[in-house]
């Protein structure tokens, strides 16, 4: 049996799945009695560190808990449930941490994206029980802003390069925490976990490695919407138009593909429910279904979308977008992602250039951390004939327009790119990143589904333009569209859906053909 320290995280179905999935049963905490009598307490983290404590206190939980980890019994904290350990973070400056490691948690400061999302590797610096029958080429999810900066190394356990070198674990007799999610790092956080909950004896794992690399992802993209049948589907358009002979092209059921591509090495998988604008998530229960069925095999991380806004049903009564999401992470999601909603919210912000602090954007980012919120943006190129032509930020382009245009814009739809919008997608990912959005999925309603390639103008340009990561989206064809994609531009991920779903370029060959020229999870 197996205690977990639930204090609301996001990611607490991740865990319990996984510990699930190594044949151990879980009891959640409900009082501080319940930490006391546990023989091994996982804490998972995932969001701010301020609201964390916070809860923590309301709860107390506090005191029982530094207590337990005083006496020395088997801990193992997981993202927050290791800054916890320390006395504070640069996150929330004026709420103290356990403090039961001299240190502080440091927001990174570095010239990459931030956050840190992806999959990177460890150097170990002590033997630990979690190390049993790994391999020091393991690499592990990462999703965080802010990482752990003990006064002393006594406790560092590994430490992970991104820009510098970080403590991405530490370990002091049984109390271990880790950075990374071992609940979302696919067969080697499994075993990591099972050593926690089986192993006893410490291993040592020898570190040739003198520096980490973080990979770039292989993301698999799965459309979903129900058909005229009612049933609910993979679908694929061809720049949006998802319908063969009046039909929606049906390509297989959500769970089924989603385990597939976990099991052929994706490194995300994104489920965008496309008529998301029509319905409404919380009483969309084939959706919360399909990710609670999802997550039970899948254990890489699962972003979802469509219709994430605040809304309000047949009877009057009204659902913050916090709600939906909130009822998303329940379910094993990892990161939302937001469509229609943020590009009204940047059109407002633009008008005012004031923050609200109610957006969907800020609210969600605020309880969850701004990496579990992802910016879907659905572009369309409009040819300008001079860069002033428009108010928008404009690209010179080498794909000249139908009259020789050599300049264009990218409007942003909303509604699966029936409404276009008098914003531009290099505005409205610069906007959302202010507003606390954590990542950007870049589709282009142009390349969509033509098997032409990414658009790489539209991706450099916008890259170029924020500091947190950028997944490239439309338009993949083979295996060399990712080559172009990662060495043109500096995107962290590149996204496809039409190659896999028709099995024309599996997974497994793009990771192969990358992998001597791009660092890429094997
Ligand atoms: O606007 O918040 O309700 O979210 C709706 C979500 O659904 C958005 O993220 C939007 O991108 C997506 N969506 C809406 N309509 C469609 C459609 O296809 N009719 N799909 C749609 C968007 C884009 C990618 C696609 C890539 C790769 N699909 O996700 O997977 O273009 O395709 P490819 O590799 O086959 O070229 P909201």
């Amino acid at each position: 049996m197996i205690t977990l320290l639930d204090y609301g995280a996001g990611n607490v179905r991740s865990v319990i799945n996984a510990i699930e999935r190594l044949g151990e049963s879980v009891k959640i905490v409900k009082s501080g009695e319940d930490i006391l009598s546990a023989k091994k307490l996982i804490f998972p983290g995932v969001g701010a560190f301020g609201s964390m404590m916070e809860i923590l206190a309301q709860k107390e939980l506090v005191q029982p808990l530094t207590a337990y980890l005083k006496q020395d019994r088997p801990f193992l904290g997981i993202c927050l449930g290791l800054h916890a350990l320390f006395e504070g973070s640069d996150e929330a400056p004026d709420i103290p941490g356990l403090g039961l490691i001299p240190g502080k948690v440091r927001r990174f400061d570095t010239h990459l994206s931030v956050p840190h999302i992806g999959w990177n590797g460890i150097i170990c610096h002590q033997p630990s029980i979690l190390w049993h029958g790994l391999e020091e080429k393991e690499k592990f999810y990462f999703v965080h802003s802010y990482h752990p900066v003990p006064d002393t190394n006594t406790s560092v356990l590994c430490t992970t390069d991104y820009g510098d070198s970080f403590t991405s674990g530490i370990q002091l007799g049984n109390i271990m925490a880790v950075q990374f999610h071992p609940e979302k790092s696919g067969q080697t956080g499994l075993r990591m976990l099972e050593n926690f909950i089986r192993i006893q004896d410490q291993s040592t794992l020898t570190s040739q490695v003198k520096q980490t690399r973080l990979t770039k992802r292989i993301i698999a993209c799965l459309d979903v919407r129900t058909n005229d049948q009612g049933d609910l589907v993979v679908t694929k358009g061809d720049q949006y138009d998802v319908r063969e002979k009046g039909n929606v092209r049906n390509l297989g059921k959500p769970v089924a593909l989603a385990g597939r591509y976990y099991e052929a090495g994706a490194d995300e998988i994104t489920f965008l429910n496309i008529t998301g604008f029509r319905d409404f998530p919380l009483e969309d229960l084939p959706m919360i279904t399909v990710l609670k069925q999802t997550s039970q095999n899948v254990f890489v991380p699962l972003t979802i979308g469509g219709g994430i806004r605040d809304y309000t049903d047949a009877n009057g009564k009204f659902y913050r977008a916090l709600d939906v999401a909130s009822a998303y992470f329940r379910s094993g999601a990892d990161k939302i992602s937001i469509g229609s909603d943020a590009v009204d919210i940047v059109a407002a912000y633009l008008q005012t250039g004031k923050k609200t602090g109610t957006s969907a954007i800020e609210t969600i980012a605020r309880v969850y951390g701004n990496q579990a919120v992802v910016i879907s943006i659905d572009p369309r190129r409009i040819y300008v004939t001079r860069p002033d032509d428009v108010s928008h930020q404009v690209i010179s382009t080498k794909y000249p327009g139908p009259k020789g245009e050599t300049y264009c814009w990218y409007q942003c739809t909303v509604k699966g790119g029936r409404e276009g919008r008098n914003v531009d997608a290099i505005t409205l990912a610069q906007v959302c990143e202010t507003l606390g959005a954590g990542e950007i999925l870049l589709n282009c309603i142009d390349r969509d589904g033509t098997n032409s390639g990414f658009d790489i103008e539209l991706i450099h340009a916008v890259r170029s333009a924020v500091s947190i990561p950028v997944i490239a989206s439309s338009g993949a064809g083979c295996a060399e569209h990712f080559l172009e994609v990662f060495t043109q531009t500096q995107a962290e991920s590149a996204l496809a859906a039409g190659i896999f779903h028709r099995n024309e370029v599996p997974i497994q060959d793009v990771k192969r053909f990358l992998s001597s020229q791009v660092e890429i999870r094997q």
